[in-house]
Formats: C-alpha cells, sequence, structure tokens
C-alpha cells in the first residue's frame, strides 16, 4: 500500500494552487491535504467547490506570516510535507506595492521554513518542504537563448526579487540545517481559475465585454506559456520522484510574442461568440509599457523530461479553447471575482496609461 503522507499546500485557494490541491486530493487518496490560503483578493474557496467535502481535504484560513498559527498546524496536523505556493504573484501589483511582495514571498517563505524547521527537529525522515517558483528569478532573455537550472539568478522586478529571496532562504535551509527540499521553477501558466489581473484572462474577459485590450508597449515581449495541469502534474512528478536538494524547471515549449498571443485569442474568442470576424482584434489598444518590463522568458525543461520523464499534455492552441470555454462557462465566477476591489485596481492600473 502507498504510505500516507500529511501534506501543507500554501495559497491552495489561488489559480495554481487550486489545481496543485484538486490533483493531489483526487491522484493520491493515501494523502491528507490541509490547505492553508489568507483568501486574499486572489484566493477564492469557490475554485475547489467540486473537491471540499473530500475525506482527504481540510481548510485552514490563515497567513503564511503569522508564526503560531503555522506552528500550531504543523503540531496539529503532523506535517510531513509542504508545498508552498501562497505568494503575491502580480507583477503589475509589485510596482504599486513592493513592500506586500517582500512581506508575504520572503518573510512568509522564511516563516514556514522556520516552522518546518522546529517542528521536524532534525528528524527528515519522509519528510520534504517543496518550493514552487518561477521562471522570472532568471530575469530577461534576448531574442536567443533559454533559462536552465544553472543560469544565474538576475531578478528584475519587486515580485521576482521577492520570489528569488524566498528560493535563496530555501536553499540557504537546505546547506544549513540539511531540510530536504526541492524547487520548481515555472514558465506562464494560462487555464481556468486565472485571475482577471494577468493578461490571458484580462483579454477574455475585456473581450467579452468589448472593452479595449491594453497591450503594453508593443507587444513585443514574449512569454513561454503552459497549461495550468500540466504545472500540476509537473509539481506532483517532483514532488513523488525529484531529487533533494534540486531545482527543476518547468515548461512547455512555448513561446509566443504577447501581440501574436492576442490576435489568436481575438479569433477564437469572435468564433465562440458568434462575433463578425476581426470584430475583437478591433479592441486592442497599445498602452504605456510595464517599469522595467523583462523581454523574454523561455525555459529549457529537458532536466525534467530527462530525469523525471515529464512532459506537457496539451497544445497551446487546444490549451487556449479550452480556456475560453471554461470562461464563458464561468461567468458567475468571473463576475463574482471583479466585483469589489477589482474595479478599483483596473481604473489605478489602466486609467490614462
Ligand atoms: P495567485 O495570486 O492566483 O494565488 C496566490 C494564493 O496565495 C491566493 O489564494 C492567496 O489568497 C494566497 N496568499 C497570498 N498571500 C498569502 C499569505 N500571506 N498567507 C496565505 N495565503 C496567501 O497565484 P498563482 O498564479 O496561483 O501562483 C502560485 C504560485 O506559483 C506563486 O508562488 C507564484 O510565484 C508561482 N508561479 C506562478 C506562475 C504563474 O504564471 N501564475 C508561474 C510560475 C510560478
Ligand atoms: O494588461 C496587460 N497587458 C500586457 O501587455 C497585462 C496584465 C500584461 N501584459 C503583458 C506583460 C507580459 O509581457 O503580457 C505579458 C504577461 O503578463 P502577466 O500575465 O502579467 O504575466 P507575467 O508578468 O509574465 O508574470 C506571470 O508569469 C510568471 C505571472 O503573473 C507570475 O506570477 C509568474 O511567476
Amino acid at each position: 500500500m502507498a504510505s500516507t503522507k500529511r501534506i501543507l499546500i500554501t495559497g491552495g485557494a489561488g489559480f495554481i494552487g487550486s489545481h496543485v490541491v484538486r490533483y493531489f486530493v483526487n491522484a493520491a487518496p493515501h494523502y491528507q491535504i490541509i490547505n492553508l490560503d489568507a483568501l486574499t483578493y486572489a484566493g477564492n474557496l469557490e475554485n475547489l467547490k467540486d473537491i471540499q467535502d473530500k475525506p482527504n481535504y481540510t481548510f485552514v484560513k490563515g497567513d503564511i506570516c503569522d508564526a503560531a498559527l503555522v506552528n500550531a498546524i504543523f503540531q496539529e496536523h503532523a506535517i510531513d510535507a509542504v508545498i508552498h505556493l501562497a505568494a503575491e504573484s502580480h507583477v503589475d501589483r509589485s510596482i504599486s506595492n513592493p513592500l506586500a511582495f517582500v512581506q508575504t514571498n520572503v518573510m512568509g517563505t522564511a516563516t514556514l521554513l522556520n516552522a518546518a524547521r522546529s517542528a521536524w527537529h532534525g528528524n527528515y525522515d519522509g519528510k520534504l518542504f517543496y518550493h514552487v517558483s518561477t521562471d522570472e528569478v532568471y530575469g530577461s532573455l534576448g531574442e536567443t537563448g533559454f533559462f536552465y537550472e544553472t543560469t544565474a539568478y538576475d531578478p528584475r522586478s519587486p515580485y521576482s526579487a521577492s520570489k528569488a529571496a524566498s528560493d535563496h532562504l530555501v536553499m540557504a535551509f537546505y546547506h544549513t540545517y540539511h531540510m530536504p527540499v526541492v524547487i520548481s521553477n515555472c514558465s506562464n501558466n494560462y487555464g481556468p481559475n486565472h485571475f482577471p489581473e494577468k493578461l490571458i484572462p484580462l483579454s477574455i474577459n475585456n473581450i467579452i465585454q468589448n472593452k479595449p485590450l491594453p497591450i503594453y508597449g508593443k507587444g513585443e515581449n514574449v512569454r513561454d506559456w503552459l497549461y495550468v495541469i500540466d504545472h500540476a502534474s509537473a509539481i506532483f512528478t517532483i514532488f513523488e520522484k525529484g531529487r533533494i536538494g534540486e531545482t527543476y524547471n518547468i515548461g512547455g515549449h512555448n513561446e509566443w510574442k504577447n501581440i501574436d498571443l492576442i490576435h489568436l485569442l481575438c479569433k477564437i474568442m469572435d468564433k465562440k461568440l458568434n462575433r463578425e470576424a476581426g470584430s475583437s482584434e478591433k479592441l486592442i489598444t497599445y498602452v504605456t509599457d510595464r517599469a522595467g518590463h523583462d523581454l523574454r522568458y523561455a525555459i529549457d525543461a529537458t532536466k525534467l523530461k530527462d530525469e523525471l520523464g515529464w512532459m506537457p499534455s496539451l497544445q497551446f492552441e487546444e490549451g487556449l479553447e479550452k480556456t475560453v470555454d471554461w470562461y464563458l462557462e464561468n461567468q458567475e465566477w468571473l463576475n463574482h471575482v471583479t466585483s469589489g476591489s477589482y474595479a478599483s485596481y483596473y481604473e489605478t492600473q489602466y486609467h490614462n496609461r
């Protein structure tokens, strides 16, 4: 019989976290999943409605920076492993409010690591601290080349600097206290439940509402897109088989210039909404560039494929169409997450841009 584990997943009510929680709850009934999430603007328990009553799932509302709470969770639930996703995740918000990113991404990660250190007390048998990170820690590529696990860190936004700092803390706990850790650095995710502050869901929402599609600069920045459930499957693979102390890059070899991606999205949306071909493209509006906008990200995920046999399952066109279908079928979710503070965020971010 597969051995049981009690896994603390942080940020499990967010975009990627909710897919990771669902993946583990369904794929590994012998694991107990404890989801710790502060339910910030980005966290939403509606993302987990289908699994909330499963016997191997528990939700705890709280802040990863709250050391007393985190210590109590380690004790009460006898945590064997952590999969740490909770973070402030939007680059534009990090430009307007960098300290929130230092607090959650740096202090929050340090708090979790320290709680694991006290609870496990040097007895690391069967234990694991899995840290979920981003390709943005490697900085910005020119028109050629890839990010490898050996690429030197060169973060350039407050978001990526705070994620880089958290990665360094994880490795510091590995070297200093011999804590069993693993890190993965993934490229841009897309798919269901993506909060509509990010490029793809924001554009889907604006096309539905016939609102302008804000493209930063000339739209020539390149991102490497991976379907979110493929990210969840990669995390499961690394959790099960990854080597301790290692970093694994996760990506889909799927680079798109922002403007080309938006043209493809517009074509799909015109078809799905039965609008005249070319009507969504008319909404494209070039706006002032993001400060310090990284030109290009591209992941080399050969290590993950060669060592652990993981490969993405979906082609981009197929994944994008599935994503659009999900948003069109879940407009109540979209209306819910864009009510409240979203309108004032949108106004501040895009007015007079
Ligand atoms: P998200 O913003 O959608 O979700 C973050 C979740 O963390 C939310 O549920 C939020 O409530 C929770 N949270 C925030 N601060 C918290 C705190 N102090 N205590 C407890 N919970 C808190 O983010 P996401 O896009 O799902 O990203 C998840 C992780 O994956 C992050 O660590 C991010 O850096 C990393 N990542 C994201 C991408 C991407 O494309 N979105 C790519 C690579 C890596
Ligand atoms: O309105 C927009 N217009 C626009 O042109 C927005 C929101 C974005 N963009 C551009 C900026 C980027 O070049 O689109 C690209 C993608 O932007 P985001 O969706 O904000 O993602 P990015 O900044 O690339 O970061 C994402 O990938 C790595 C996630 O938000 C991070 O959490 C992850 O670590």
